[in-house]
Parts: structure tokens; C-alpha cells; sequence
């Protein structure tokens, strides 16, 4: 289609309207659901203890949907960005070496309601008053190695994920369980 295209602009003028009009579904769709995006960071501790793929899998089962994933090395840099609201407590430097200190297991989970869904699933930020089912209740004794990182409300996973991730880096698809997730 797209060389036909080229070769009369007319169809190519139709090719866009045609994926122009998708897109503006599409839109519409993701404005009219509860549909959310998060960003969660599996910290150093949650990679070198293995725990990658339990993390990843509670996320999965539960029914969300994973639209970005990457392991990367924290610069310096992307680490004062991301912990700018903590840089005047006692801690900021703490953090920063941390999570500057080996691999973080970076994504973005898409679903109604992810943002706050994702916190409860993490549980409180101190391990060991958070309650047994949720990631760090199940896993942690220490508030300096609580495993994970998640958005704490729509607005901050917006610039998160933007700060952490490329448009290009993310994956919009259609899981094909959604009719046994949503009604
Ligand atoms: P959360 O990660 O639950 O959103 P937060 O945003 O308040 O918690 O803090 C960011 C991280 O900083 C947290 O995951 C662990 C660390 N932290 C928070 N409070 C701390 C404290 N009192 N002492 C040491 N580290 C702390
Ligand atoms: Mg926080």
C-alpha cells in the first residue's frame, strides 16, 4: 500500500486520513476509559536477589499490561531527576547511590487504575510495616532496600515514564485476554 501510495497521492492522502481516523479512536478510547499508565523500577536489591521475574509475574497475573521494559544502569544524573523531590531530606544521597549502584529493571504497566493499583501491590514504603502479600511485605526488612519503585499518582508516572523512557521505547498492543479482564 505504502509504494502505491507514493505513487498516487491521492491514496496516500487517504492512507493518512484512514490512520489519522484510528488514531483519533484510539484517543478517544484511552480518554473515555480509566486507562493509566505507571512506572515501576525493580531497585538493585530486587535484581541481585533474583526477584525480576516474581515482580514482573505479579503484575502480569493481576492483568496489567506491560508496555515498556529495559535494564539499564542509572546515571548520576537520570537518579537526581528522578529522587528531585527527596533532595532535601537526610537520605537523598543514600538513595541516589543505591539506585546508581547496579541494574534497575525499568517498565511501564498500562491498565484502569494502575497507577494506585500498583502502590497497594508494592506495599508500604517501610518492608517491614508492609503487609504480607505485597512485594516488599513479602521480601524486604529494610526501608533502604525496598525492592521497588512505583508512581505515586497519575501525574508523576506521566513524567516519569517520560523521564526514564523514549515515545519509541513503549508499546502500544492490545492484549488479547482483554475481554476476560474488562467487562
Ligand atoms: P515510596 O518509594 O514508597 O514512594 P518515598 O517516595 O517516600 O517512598 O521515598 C522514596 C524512597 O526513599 C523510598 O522508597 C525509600 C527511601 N526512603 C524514604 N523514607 C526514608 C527514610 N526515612 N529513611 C531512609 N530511606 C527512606
Ligand atoms: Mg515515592
Amino acid at each position: 500500500m505504502g509504494a502505491i501510495a507514493k505513487k498516487i497521492p491521492a491514496l496516500e492522502l487517504s492512507a493518512n486520513f484512514w490512520s489519522n481516523l484510528r488514531f483519533g479512536w484510539q484517543l478517544l478510547e484511552f480518554w473515555e476509559s480509566n486507562l493509566e499508565r505507571t512506572f515501576l523500577a525493580i531497585k538493585p536489591d530486587g535484581v541481585q536477589r533474583g526477584l525480576v521475574g516474581e515482580i514482573l509475574r505479579r503484575f502480569e497475573a493481576k492483568g496489567f499490561t506491560l508496555v515498556g521494559l529495559k535494564l539499564i544502569n542509572v546515571s548520576q544524573e537520570l537518579a537526581e531527576k528522578h529522587y528531585d523531590v527527596h533532595r532535601e531530606k537526610p537520605f537523598f544521597k543514600g538513595l541516589v547511590d543505591f539506585i546508581t549502584s547496579g541494574p534497575v529493571a525499568a517498565m511501564v504497566w498500562e491498565g484502569d487504575g494502575v497507577v494506585a493499583s500498583a502502590r497497594k501491590i508494592i506495599g508500604a514504603t517501610n518492608p517491614l510495616t508492609a503487609e504480607p502479600g505485597t512485594i516488599r511485605g513479602d521480601y524486604g526488612v529494610s526501608i533502604g532496600r525496598n525492592l521497588i519503585h512505583g508512581s505515586d499518582a497519575v501525574e508523576t508516572a506521566r513524567s516519569e515514564i517520560s523521564l526514564w523512557f523514549k515515545e519509541e521505547e513503549l508499546v502500544s498492543w492490545q492484549p488479547t485476554i482483554k475481554p476476560w479482564l474488562y467487562e
